[in-house]
């Protein structure tokens, strides 16, 4: 059986879960504290780094975009007769979004209001091109889910909870991606795609003491100790409308 191994919070990790399950690739995951990397991984890993799948016959594959190609090469993809062209133009809608994935991570991990701005306008760029992308929905291209969906995944995935917990939306502005977040989060292979104590884990590591995010979900932050310019704060002045 296909094994991976994995890091509870990390992205790439989940992006390739996500593969597997809309796939119904059987597998098993392997759990590595990566501030403590067993011997075993250090010896399979080039580069210390999960996501590492193990393919059925014992290969290590590492780095997140060719695993994903292998498991369009070795199994049905998810999405049949895509042409070279269209192929091309996926992997590029795909990139878009897992490229975002260490700026949203760095976002919510933001000291405060003000870091928490600027990091968000990056990744919001990200936003913004799927927005003029979008069309009908509920998926990327359409009624047919793709590697498009499984890629932004995580991105979608996150910002959800942030937004259930803290009511700040890093998709504020942008409709049409609200949508997809919809569909995305709804579909049901999401709930394969984490580790059962995630949004926890998720919370202490995101929603802690030291963010701003965590400040805004205990009502740490409020107008009198916020000192950005009013437009920039995603909270207090800016639910205010002002
Ligand atoms: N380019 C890699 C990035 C994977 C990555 O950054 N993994 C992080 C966890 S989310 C990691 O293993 N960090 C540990 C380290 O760099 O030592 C991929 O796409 O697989």
């Amino acid at each position: 059986m296909i094994k991976v191994v994995s890091f509870k919070l990390c992205p790439f990790v989940q992006r390739v879960t996500a593969l597997l399950e809309a796939k119904n690739l059987p597998y098993e995951l392997v759990y590595i504290q990566l501030s403590d990397k067993p011997q075993w991984f250090l010896d399979i890993s080039p580069t210390g780094q999960v996501p590492v799948l193990i393919t059925e016959e014992g290969t290590a594959l590492f780095e997140s975009d060719a695993i994903a190609e292998f498991l369009d090469d070795a199994y049905p993809a998810i999405e049949a007769n895509v042409s070279a062209t269209q192929k091309a133009l996926d992997r590029a809608w795909v990139y878009q979004g897992s490229k975002h994935y260490l700026t949203q991570c760095s976002t919510m991990r933001s000291p405060d209001a003000k870091v928490f701005s600027e990091r968000l306008e990056k990744l919001q760029k990200a936003f913004a091109r799927a927005e003029q992308q979008l069309a009908q929905g509920p998926y990327f291209k359409g009624s047919q889910l793709s590697n498009i969906d499984m890629a932004w995944l995580p991105l979608l995935h996150r910002a959800d909870i942030v937004r259930r917990l803290t009511g700040i939306d890093m998709l504020e502005g942008f409709a049409k991606v609200q949508k997809w977040q919809k569909a995305i989060v709804g579909l049901d292979l999401l709930y394969g795609t984490i580790s059962s104590d995630f949004e926890q884990i998720f919370m202490n590591f995101y929603l802690g003491q030291s963010t701003y995010l965590g400040k805004v979900m205990r009502g740490e932050h409020n107008e009198q100790d916020c000192d950005i310019t009013k437009n920039a704060c995603h909270t207090c002045c800016y639910k205010k409308g002002q």
